[in-house]
């Protein structure tokens, strides 16, 4: 442990949590300013101020999860790669779907305990990802991510997709599944769609292999008598069809309100299952990417690092400590220069995106200049045909009247 570095880093760190705060404070204001898009010549202006606002808000997410490192001392990074990385038996699955489908609820069902706001609380909904662990009785280890509405956004599928990336920061060790909560209580909606495809869009067709479907309201069926299936059969539009298909019908019901405990553990148990099959079909290996594993690589050094110092003999325990608040410092310097990169990630996508909108744009253009053009073109051949057939009209009508002088003369 290096609680005793606990305020020594703190007081390193005022211009860290400076750089928080306005990061906080003008989230916030960003945050009010969103407004509505819609398509047309605006869009992509649009667009990259979604964009613009996606990497400030990882990096302040980024940003928030660093000063919690800090405020731990550190342990906190390293039990949880030493938990990580001893036991195969660790799960991290992420709650994913629209608002008030009952994301939050089924997590606190898997984690047995009310660790997130569930909407009914008067603490309010999820405003941000945020990760709780269970460990059952099997000695399982269950970290649960709870996600806001990802699914609310209207400014294009493309842009959800992006949110999630958040929790991905969350998720070092990888996510093992994701849980895709839609709820038998409301009609599965184009945006919920919208939402799968850019899931898949962001994170490469490869996710659909990390997808398990729940829907809740289980006791709503309950009420009519009715089982998923009967439910499925009357209330499975195409694309939700297709869902279900691409993640190989790994699909489950919850009651989020059942007192019966046989219920709560036998649904949380086929659930896991499904995840078990998830883990074994991808051959164990969770979805990571990039700046995932340098977060990884970063926490692996660390323990090693503080591994040799513990074990250094010949100093004094002064010594040991300053050490170790060297080690941590260079970690919290990767910290940065990971959000850096993710920062500079995001930005590039965004200025690839601008590219593509501009190009676009500019296809979209030159397809209404030619269509503008063959339009002009067609209306003056048209034209011109119009008056051939006035001028042949004429001409016939004067032969005609030449023919009937002829006739009687
Ligand atoms: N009847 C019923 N209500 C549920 C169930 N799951 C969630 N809810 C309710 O649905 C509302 C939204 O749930 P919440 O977990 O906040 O949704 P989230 O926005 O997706 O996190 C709350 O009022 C929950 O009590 C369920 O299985 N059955
Ligand atoms: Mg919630």
């Amino acid at each position: 442990m290096i609680g005793p570095l606990t305020n020594s880093s703190l007081s390193g760190c005022v211009s860290f949590r400076e750089l928080l705060l306005h990061y906080q404070v003008s989230s916030l204001f960003k945050y009010k300013k969103r407004s509505r898009f819609v398509s047309g010549s605006r869009l992509s202006q649009a667009l990259l101020k979604v964009y613009a606002d996606i990497v400030h808000r990882v990096t302040y997410l980024l940003l928030l999860q660093i000063n919690y490192l800090i405020t731990m001392g550190g342990s906190m990074i390293d039990d949880d790669w030493e938990l990580a990385s001893s036991s195969s038996e660790v799960r991290t699955v992420v709650l994913v779907g629209r608002t008030g489908n009952g994301k939050s609820a089924t997590g606190n069902s898997i984690l047995r305990r009310k660790a997130f706001k569930s909407k009914t609380s008067s603490s309010g909904v999820t405003s941000t990802c945020e990760m709780q662990r269970t460990v059952l009785k099997d000695g399982q280890v269950v970290n649960v991510i709870d996600t806001p509405g990802l699914f609310d956004f209207s400014a294009g599928s493309d842009f959800i997709g992006k949110e999630i990336v958040k929790c991905m920061d969350l998720a070092k060790d990888g996510i093992h599944a994701v849980l895709v909560v839609f709820s038998v209580r409301t009609r599965f909606s184009k945006e919920e769609e919208a939402a799968i495809q850019s899931l898949q869009t962001f994170f490469g067709e490869k996710i659909s292999d990390y997808m398990v479907v729940i829907f809740t309201g289980g006791d709503d069926l309950e009420d009519n008598d009715e089982t998923l299936q009967d439910y499925l059969g009357r209330e499975c539009p195409e694309p939700l069809k297709e869902i279900l298909h691409l993640c190989k019908n790994r699909v489950v019901l919850f009651d989020n309100k059942t007192k019966d405990e046989k219920k709560q553990v036998e649904q949380v148990h086929q659930l896991l299952s499904l995840v078990d099959m998830v883990v074994a079909e991808n051959g164990g290996q969770p979805y990571s990417d990039e700046f995932l594993a340098e977060l990884k690589q970063g926490a692996m050094k660390l323990r090693n690092k503080r591994e040799e110092v513990e074990s250094l003999k010949g100093y004094t325990k002064q010594e040991i400590l300053g050490l170790k608040e060297q080690i941590y410092r260079s970690y919290e310097d990767q910290l940065r220069r990971i959000t850096e990169m993710v920062e500079l990630k995001l930005r590039e996508t965004t200025q690839r995106l601008e590219k593509k909108l501009a190009e676009e744009q500019a296809a979209r253009l030159k397809a209404e200049q030619i269509a503008q053009a063959a339009q002009l073109k067609s209306n003056d051949e048209i034209r011109q045909l119009r008056e051939s057939l006035e001028r042949a009209q004429r001409e016939t009508e004067e032969l005609r009247r030449k023919s009937e002088r002829c006739t009687i003369l």
